[in-house]
Parts: C-alpha cells; structure tokens; sequence
C-alpha cells in the first residue's frame, strides 16, 4: 500500500479490507442492487450526521453516467491533519474498519442503514474511490482502488489541487463489479430514501442527480414541514378524518417526535425511525406509543361517556384504524435485533416515547375536543366492525375445496411440501387457462383472479373479507392475515414457498400487480420481508431473427441494445400473457431453469403503496399531476 509503512496498523488494515472483500454480505446484507444502494447510504448517512451536529445544510446525490456515485456535503470537510498513525485522518478514517465512530457520546450518529459500518467498507467494495475535502481554503485530494491507497501522500498528507472557498467532503465511488457483477443502484429507492431523509431533516436540503443515460433527472428534497409533511403525503388522495397531530419531547435522554392522522380506511400504517433509520419491523419506540395511546383514548372514551361502565375496553387495533403515523426517535446508543437487524430493542426507548406521548397528547387533546371526538368515533367504528366480524368470521373464511383442476377458482399442485410449491396468481380466465396446462402440475399452483381485485385501500374490513377473489387468497395460501383485530396471521401455515403473481406487461398488468401488492403490504406483510412475494417478468417482444432460432427479449432496453447489432429481423410484441401458447409461456415465463423473477421488496410495497393511493385515491388532482407528467414513461414503479 503506497506510502503506509508495513507496521502492524497497515497490516491490520489489510487484513480489514480483506475480511470485507471476502464476506461483504456480512457488512452490507446483499450484493445485488440493494448492497450497491447501501453503499450510497452510508456515505449519505456521514453526511447526514454533520448536518445533525449542525455544519452541514446541503447534500449533492449524484447518479455519474459512468456507473459511479458522487456524495458532497458543505460540513466541515472530514479531517486531513497528521493522525498518530503518521498519516492524514482522512486515511485512517477511510482505511480503518468502524474507524471515525464520528462524534462524542452526546450527539448521534445517524446509524447508516446497517448500523454505521463506515466509510472503509464502502472504500474496500468500491473499484475506486476519489475523496476531496475542501477545508483550509484548499482541495485536499485522495484516491483508493478495492480499498488501497493509491495516491502517493507529502509527507504524511494529501496532495492539494488547488485553492477554494468552499468547505465540505465530497466522495466518489463505484461499486467493484468483482463484487457486485453488474448489479447497479436502483435509482427510485435511493430517491426515496432521500426523500424520507428530507422529511426526517426539515432543516437539510437534498438535492438528487440522475446522469445515467435515459435516466436523466434531477429532483431537490427539502420538507421543511418535516414529519408533518410526510404524513401529509403519505394520506395525499385519501379521506382524512382528523388534522395532523404532532407532538415532541425528550426523556432520558432520547429525543421524541411523533406525527399522526386519521384517515378513512381501515389500515393502520405506523412507521418507526431511530436516528434517521426506518424501522422496517417496528420496535420499541413504536410499542410506547401504541401503549399509551391506546390507554389515552379509552380513558378519554370513559371520561366523555361514549364508553359506558360495562362497555370493554377499545382494542389497540381498534383505536389506531385508519392511523398514519409516525415515530421518529434520536437515540445514543440504540440497539437493534430482528432479520434484517432494522428492529429496535431499546428497552428505554418504550419508556421515553410512552411517558412524552403520556405528557404531550394530552394537551394537545385538551385544546381540541372536537378532533379527540373524531379519533374516538373512527375506534368506535372499528369496534363494531370487530364485533360483527368475530361473530360470523368462522363462515367467512370457510375451507376452500382444494382441486387439481377446476375451471373455477384454485387449480392446485400436488405436492404439499410447501418448501417446494409455488402458486401463480394470473389475471384473467385465458391466461389462466394457459398456466393450467403449461404448469407443472406438481408443485405449480395456478389461481386466476378475474379483473381486479377489490382496491383495499379504501374497503371497510367487513367488505375486504366478503370479496371473493381476497377470501379465496386468504384461504389458499393458509397463513391467515393480520390487520388489526384478525391478526391470526401464522407463516408456517404458509402452502406455497413462492407467491407469484403473472399479469400482462401493460399498465393494465401494472396496476393489478400494485393492487395484489398493496393487498399483501397490508394484511400479509410478512410475506413480503421473508421474500416470498415475486413478480413474473413475461416478455415484451419475441424476435425472428432471418436466420437461426426465434428468441424473446424483456424489455425496451433489451431491444434497443438487440437493434444496436441487427438490422432485419421479424418482431411481435406482446400485449399479453393470453397471446403465448402454453410452451411459450411455460418457457419464457414459469420454467424455473428459464424464467425471470422479480422478488418483491417492502420498499417496492411501500412504493406501491403510495402508487395505488395516487391511482386509486378518491383525490383526482394528484392522479391528473401523475399521470400528465409520467404520461410517456408510466412505468409503475413495481
Ligand atoms: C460525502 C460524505 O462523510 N462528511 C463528513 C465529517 C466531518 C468531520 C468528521 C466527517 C473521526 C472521529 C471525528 C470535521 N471537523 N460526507 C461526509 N464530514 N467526519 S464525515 O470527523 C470524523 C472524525 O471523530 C469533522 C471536526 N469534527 C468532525
């Protein structure tokens, strides 16, 4: 390594970069699209937290054309003086494994996507990273390949380019395709992490570039409403019932800031942040507030008379249907557990946000009683829902007859090893009929579901559990759901390993792929976090090529690149799954050796989420303004 003395520090830091090479699912999760997306985090993240400690105001998020990402901050710039190591602290900050645990104990460390793994793995995963630190009036210059210095230092310190008055840090690196292969970021969930860290950082503006060719774009992110602002957009095109409430507080030493509103569906979609992190599996934080709100509204209940002596409590899920909410807590040391180690543990974190909600709500009902009603009457609500559902749930979810081949509902797989089986659930009777017979019966399950399915955004529960297509979902794949007071939701009664769903490659497929996913987001999210939820990838185009063998292509991508090389040759393009025969489909769509899955992501979910609200919402505004801009592009982002 140029310019490190071999002592036993270059040595350990060798062996650290190595260590990471060899195992860099074990620092960032995954090497496919959302590893590459994690290193983008993580130097975002650093820059997040000098915008916490106050110096830094703006980031610049660059996509380069050549595959590459640039992070720029205007902080501090990181340190250049002479470490103890007898090098710059730039490059033991950026060579060193868990080096610069930032800032003293008593602020935060954003703890970047996995728990703050630092820059240095960014640096050994990265073909090469270029660091400039503008502080000192100069540019101070450092370049690394696989995680080695390669630019020789004076003296112990970095190289100057040249004078300026801009101050700040500003990194750019590309994923190492030998450890990526050619997975790249993915464009829409960088951009909306960036958007939810605007909404997390009211003060921090966050500007987004796209330069990779037919991507162009370029977006600025600043909410300086914060979380109110995210709430207010995550309810754009829903009913609302109530105002936004928010509240703060601190307590033993962690910050609290909690934003909710009602709206007139039946969901409850609370999300939890700790250090700007969303907690995909909820935690501690979010059990505090539940508790106490829950307390809260059935005491207020007693207290205005609506619940009478006799009456039983409000259920939790009862008093938080139709909720959107958010809990974002600044922690110093929090601890995280779960799958994906996005769970917080905190024990303390329970009991801060329960004793800040327990002091602040109250005032803020206090002052509004007519918002304290309507939270009230929509648990009332809830409530007699529940009721009327536990009385005749048992005949709702009534055993399916399972059949290997019946033209109505479900044509079943053989096998009931559900490790092995996997069920496609194909819009419309003609493509399902087509999966029946291309299928391998075995462990291929085919269910059509006929239109689209009920949009659940808005459906009373009572009305969701009637509609045929989601009764006959909920009893095929076994495992029950979860939403709010039918939370009998088990996965190991799960049937089939893989859910799939198959719908045509138009906006029309688009939009029933969104419904099923807003479904599964909603009562069977689970599914979605243990990866069992996939997206069948039929083609857009079969190719007769004037000599040799006709061939299919995926998407316009892929013919623009096959145009690129071949001039004349016959093209189809499909419209739809109907229009392949049962071997065209079965090879180019359900041959597990040949066919192309897209595992869905909770973010992907979430996405759709806010996709199916903008779509289906009863607010037409926004739908106009969606569909004007992305008229020509509208590819749903699945
Ligand atoms: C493009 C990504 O990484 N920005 C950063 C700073 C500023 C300081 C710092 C970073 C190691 C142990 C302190 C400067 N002056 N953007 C970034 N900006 N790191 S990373 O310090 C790291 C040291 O503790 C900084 C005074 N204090 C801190």
């Amino acid at each position: 390594m140029a310019d490190i003395k071999y002592n036993a520090d270059s040595i350990t830091v060798l062996e650290g970069l190595e260590a990471v090479r060899k195992r860099p699912g074990m620092y960032i999760g995954s090497v496919g699209t959302k590893g590459a997306n994690h290193l983008v985090y993580e130097i975002v993240d650093n820059a997040v937290d000098e915008h916490l400690a106050g110096y830094c105001h703006n980031i610049k998020v660059v996509l380069e054309a050549d595959g590459s990402a640039t992070v720029e901050d205007d902080g501090r710039g990181v340190p250049v003086d002479m470490h103890k190591m007898g090098v710059s602290a730039e490059r033991v900050i950026y060579t060193t494994l868990h080096a610069g645990g930032k800032f003293d104990q008593n602020s935060y460390k954003v703890s970047g996507g996995l728990h703050g793994v630092g820059s240095s793995v960014v640096n050994a995963l990265s073909s090469f990273m270029e660091v400039k630190v503008y502080s000192g009036g100069k540019i101070h210059f450092d370049r690394y390949e696989q995680g080695k210095p390669v630019q020789e230092l004076e003296n112990g310190l970095l190289p100057v380019l040249g004078r300026t008055k801009l101050r700040g840090t500003c990194v750019t690196f590309c994923p190492d395709p030998e450890i990526f292969g050619d997975h790249t970021f993915k464009a829409s969930s960088i951009k909306s992490r960036m958007h939810e860290m605007a909404y997390l950082n009211p003060e921090l503006k966050i500007q987004f570039m796209n330069q990779r060719k037919g991507e162009e774009e370029e977006i600025l992110f600043h909410e300086p409403d914060g979380l109110v602002g995210y709430v207010r957009d995550l309810n754009q095109g829903k009913e609302t019932v109530s105002e936004i409430i928010s509240f703060s507080g601190e307590s033993d030493g962690i910050e609290v800031d909690v934003c909710f509103q009602f709206n007139y569906s039946f969901e409850e979609n609370i999300m939890g942040f700790c250090n700007n992190i969303y907690n995909t599996e909820g935690g501690t934080h979010l059990t505090g507030f539940k508790n106490r709100f829950t307390m809260l509204i059935n005491s207020y209940a007693r207290e205005l008379g609506i619940l009478k002596e006799k009456d039983e409590n409000f259920t939790g899920a009862d008093t938080r249907s139709g909720m959107t909410a958010l809990v974002s807590i600044k922690h110093p040391d929090p601890l995280f557990e779960g799958q994906t180690k996005t769970k917080l543990g905190s024990a303390d974190a329970a009991k801060a946000v329960n004793a800040v909600t327990a002091e602040q709500l109250p005032l803020y009902f206090d002052r509004n009683l007519e918002e304290l009603k309507k939270v009230i009457s929509s648990a009332e609500r809830s409530a007699k829902i529940r009721k009327a559902e536990l009385k005749n749930k048992a005949n709702m979810l009534s055993k399916p007859k399972f059949s290997f081949d019946s033209n109505g509902k479900l044509a079943n797989c053989e096998s009931r090893d559900a490790s092995k089986c996997e069920i496609f659930i194909v819009e419309g009777d003609s493509a399902g009929g087509s999966a029946k017979t291309a299928r391998n019966r075995k462990y291929q399950a085919i269910l059509p579901i006929r239109g689209k399915i009920l949009n659940v955004e808005k459906a009373a529960m009572d009305k969701v559990l009637a509609n045929a297509e989601i009764k006959t979902m909920i009893n095929t794949f076994g495992c029950g759901f979860s939403e709010g007071y039918g939370n009998d939701f088990d996965i190991t009664r799960l049937r089939y390993d893989k859910i799939i769903i198959m719908a045509d490659a138009d906006v029309d497929g688009a939009h029933i792929s969104t419904l099923l996913m807003t479904f599964f987001y909603r009562f069977m999210p689970e599914l979605i976090r243990e990866g069992h939820i996939y997206i069948a990838m039929p083609p857009l185009y079969k190719v007769k090529p004037t000599r040799g063998e006709e061939f299919y292509l995926y998407d316009d991508a892929a013919l623009s690149k096959y145009r690129r090389t071949h001039k004349n040759f016959e093209l189809q393009r499909y419209k739809g799954l109907g229009e392949m025969n049962s071997d065209q489909l079965w090879d180019t769509t359900m041959n597990p050796e040949t066919r192309m899955l897209k595992q869905v992501e909770i973010e992907d979910a979430r996405m759709a989420d806010r996709m199916t609200s903008l779509l289906m919402g009863s607010d037409v505004e926004p739908r106009r303004n969606y569909i004007q801009e992305n008229a020509v592009y509208a590819t749903l982002d699945i």
